[in-house]
């Protein structure tokens, strides 16, 4: 077990051992894999020790309906207008605990600070759990601990991973059942699978000043231990998703040979019936949804260019035969809700209109959600996402305020979605906010240029993480907050899966986000960002031109001619790569790359010096 419970104090467990036994989870998952129905028997019971519950439910049934009916009870669902918006709840968090905390977030291992490198927190785990076995100890008295078998990923997919997360939080219960896939349908993936990562997650006071969010790679068998304390908001306390299918899952990839990476994944249907798959990293609330949710502007759609979703925020990628196959490990979204819209991103609206989890919206005096962005007007009498009358000051829904909706009720989801196997994987895309320097698109020359262009990424902040917003900052491949090992590693494994590729995805920047020297986007964004995977299939498939520039290939004007309502200066605006302005870049980087040290692959120093003499001479 991960901690001893109540040193040197014999407890009596029988009560708890009566309500375990009763599992038919563990019953069923008994005659698939004994020893791993053993093991989550004795970890469920050794964390009830510790935690002290009042009573414990097992979720395993995928049926949500009396949890939320409990939850409505209780006040933490408020029901909204059933007629708008059927079967669909709104949630308020804390207002101390509505995004997720980096600084609170930590990598622990028995070695140094240099398993996990300059961009993470690290501790030894030692020290960590002397922190957090009194914060866990007797945390759930009086209250129920959950626990909640989940599955990620395709189900029988050899891919996928079994996880558990326990915690008292009905709200990150009915999460976990919208974005995991839980209930009898996954016992026997979960058996055969043999292990699984264990997050313990407590309420605790909310006390933001003892919020931790660690992960224990090491432990739990080598298959990793996440333990969560004073926070209940998403990415801190949904254990499945940020620390299970990215930190504990990138770690693991790397010594396993494969790749969990921060990335949307989609299908892209062209004309003439060909699929190409691309995926694309941006950092929270950077747009990755809306891409993922894309729909073509009149015009293509027209001619056939269509998408379909298999991922809007990870993607586990896997080499079978020199070519990278990906699937989503989630089974439901948990997006950002400000600026969705009819206009910006039909799809999602679509999606949400009914089952859905709203967290911090505002709602207004007919129990309908409401956001910044959602329409023209403020309605006339608003409740802002704290509950208060809204005054028409500040923000009536909280910048990084979430719908958590099945993948299901999207209108476009790949039929490839559970294919165990997944998808063919042509194209990687970096991006993130950029208001100036980085063109609409340009593709890398090579696969190793391309983790350098992955790994060079400069973005702004955004609001799903706590601190400033719009701060320029390194977010290499939109990982930093994501990867659980240190991420000169992180460079070196991609750039040794690049090698097992005998077909490389092409490696493409993009920047929906420039501005002109009033502020205002130069791109309209959203549906407009087809025309530039267009471009990108077109490459894929040899049929599209590119001119060479300092830093990679660009397109022609001429690929966008079609586009309607941005002017041709405009475009070749956006598409101009300012070489000066990327040598300084460099230079910046290079700062960066430079506190990673010796562990810096030198391979990815040669790409480096490589772009950086072509800024010179071109
Ligand atoms: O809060 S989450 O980490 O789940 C969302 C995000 O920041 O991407
Ligand atoms: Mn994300």
């Amino acid at each position: 077990m991960f901690i001893d419970a109540e040193p040197g104090a014999e407890r009596d467990l029988s009560g708890y051992k009566s309500m375990i036994g009763k599992s038919e989870f563990l019953s069923d998952l008994r005659r698939i894999n004994r020893e791993v129905s053993d093991s989550l028997f004795e970890d469920i019971l050794q964390t009830a020790a510790l935690l002290a519950p009042e009573n414990i439910v097992m979720i395993e049934s995928d049926d949500r309906s009396d949890l939320i009916k409990g939850m409505l009870e209780t006040g933490m669902l408020l029901e909204l207008n059933q007629n708008e918006y059927p079967d669909s709840y709104l949630h308020r968090s804390n207002v101390n605990d509505v995004a997720r905390s980096e600084k609170d977030t930590f990598i622990c291992t028995t070695g140094s600070a240099d398993d996990v490198g300059p961009t993470n927190n690290w501790m030894h785990t030692e020290k960590a759990l002397k922190i957090l076995t009194p914060l866990l100890r007797n945390s759930m008295n009086g209250k129920t601990m959950y626990v909640v078998p989940y599955w990620l990923g395709p189900k029988g997919s050899s891919f996928g991973d079994a996880g558990v997360e326990i915690t008292n939080n009905a709200y990150v219960v009915l999460n976990l059942m919208i974005i995991t896939k839980v209930g009898p349908e996954i016992t026997e993936s979960f058996g055969k699978k043999g292990s699984y990562v264990l997050g313990v997650h407590s309420t605790c006071t909310l006390d933001s000043q003892n919020r931790y969010i660690t992960h224990f790679p090491e432990l739990n068998d080598g298959k990793g231990l996440i333990i969560s304390v004073n926070t209940d908001y998403g990415g801190n306390a949904l254990l499945s998703k940020k620390c299970h299918a990215l930190r504990i899952a990138t770690r693991r990839a790397s010594r396993e040979g494969w790749m969990a990476e921060h990335m949307m994944l989609i299908g892209l249907n062209e004309p003439d019936g060909t699929k190409t798959y691309i995926t694309g990293a941006f950092p929270s609330s950077s747009g990755k949804t809306n891409l993922s949710m894309i729909v073509a502007p009149e015009e293509l759609k027209k001619l056939g260019w269509a998408s379909e979703l298999i991922s809007d925020d990870i993607t586990w990628i896997n080499v079978v035969n020199g070519v990278p196959f990906g699937i989503n490990p989630e089974s439901g979204f948990f997006g950002v809700v400000p600026q969705t819209s009819y206009k910006t991103n039909p799809n999602a609206m679509k999606t949400i209109k009914s089952n859905t989890v709203f967290t911090n919206v505002a709602l207004d005096s007919n129990g309908v959600p409401f956001w910044e962005g959602k329409e023209e007007k403020y309605p006339d009498e608003l409740w802002d996402w704290t509950g208060k009358k809204f005054d028409g000051t500040g923000k009536a829904a909280h910048p990084n305020s979430r719908f958590t909706t099945s993948v299901r009720q999207y209108p476009y989801l790949s039929q490839d979605f559970d294919n165990p196997s997944g998808v063919p994987i042509s194209a990687f895309l970096y991006g993130g906010r950029r208001r100036d320097l980085v063109p609409l698109i340009y593709e890398s020359y090579s696969w190793d240029e391309g983790v350098l262009i992955g790994a060079m990424q400069r973005v702004e902040t955004t609001a799903a993480s706590t601190g400033q917003v719009g701060i320029l900052r390194n977010d290499p491949m939109a990982m930093r907050p994501f990867t659980g090992y240190n991420m000169a590693r992180y460079f070196d494994h991609h750039l040794k899966m690049g090698d097992a590729m005998k077909i490389k995805p092409r490696i493409y920047n993009v920047n929906w986000f420039r501005k002109d020297t009033e502020g205002k986007f130069l791109w309209p964004g959203y549906s407009y960002n087809m025309y530039v995977l267009r471009w990108v299939a077109g490459r894929v498939h040899s049929k599209a031109k590119g001119i060479e520039t300092a830093v990679g290939y660009v397109p022609p004007v001429e690929e966008f001619r079609d586009v309607k309502g941005v002017l041709p200066k405009v475009i070749s605006d956006l598409l101009r790569v300012d070489t000066k302005g990327f040598r300084s870049e460099l230079e910046e980087t290079e700062s960066f790359f430079k506190t990673f040290g010796t562990a810096f692959p030198e391979r990815l120093w040669a790409a480096f010096r490589k772009m950086k003499e072509r800024t010179e001479s071109f």
